[in-house]
């Protein structure tokens, strides 16, 4: 069993030599800005102080690693989808996350968040072809779930598996503040890395 406790901040990285010298597997959360990347990444280590979340989109700026109770690398990167405009140290998401990819085979899977709130847009449609083409193993997850009710929740399925044109997509709900949703991810995350 990991201790997903046992969860500490290694680096910031923007490229494939920033990446920490230890290897490890790594679990990685992508989707667009305010997702709740971070947050989940919290909510998963029961540490609401680790990753910084704020309610403003565009906070997450690098590729951030942390390692889990010393056995695989949570890598929180920045949302997709948030144009901040041609700021100083604003790196480009699309080169940072190809480099990312290529040749990484410590990556196990991808947690690939969507509000559960809107439709997806046409940049996780994108996401979501490449890791078809690419055999990249994800996980597809409608953040705040909580914000959800019963009638929009039996309609998710069916309204993203019609966007991502896949009817065998499934799809998990997960919210911060429902305990279960989380402990349910966390063991999916454990068989992943296994
Ligand atoms: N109601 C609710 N709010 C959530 C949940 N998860 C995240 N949020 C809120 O969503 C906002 C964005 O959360 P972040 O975790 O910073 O989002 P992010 O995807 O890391 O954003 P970037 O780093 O900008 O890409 C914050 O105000 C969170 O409190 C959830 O499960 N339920
Ligand atoms: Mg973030």
């Amino acid at each position: 069993m990991l201790n997903f406790r046992n969860t500490i901040f290694i680096k910031s990285a923007t490229e494939k030599n920033g990446r920490p010298e230890k290897t490890l597997p790594e679990v990685l959360f992508v989707g667009r800005s305010n997702v709740g990347k971070s947050s989940l990444l919290n909510a998963l280590t029961d540490n609401s102080h680790l990753a910084f979340t704020s309610s403003k989109p565009g906070h997450t700026r690098l590729l951030n690693y942390y390692s889990v109770d010393q056995k695989l690398y949570f890598v929180d990167a920045p949302g997709y989808g948030f144009a901040k405009g041609s700021k100083e140290g604003w790196i480009d998401f699309g080169k940072m996350m190809e480099d990312y990819f290529v040749n990484n085979s410590s990556l196990r899977v991808v947690l690939f968040l969507l509000d559960g709130r809107r439709q997806p847009t046409v940049e996780d449609i994108d996401l979501y072809r490449f890791f078809k083409a690419t055999n990249v193993p994800f996980i597809l997850i409608a953040t705040k779930s909580d914000k959800l009710n019963q009638s929009a929740k039996a309609k998710l399925t069916r309204q993203w598996q019609n966007c991502f044109e896949d009817d065998k997509l499934s799809i998990l709900p997960v919210s911060i503040q429902n305990r279960q949703s989380i402990s349910s991810l966390a063991a999916t995350i454990e068989r992943w890395v296994k």
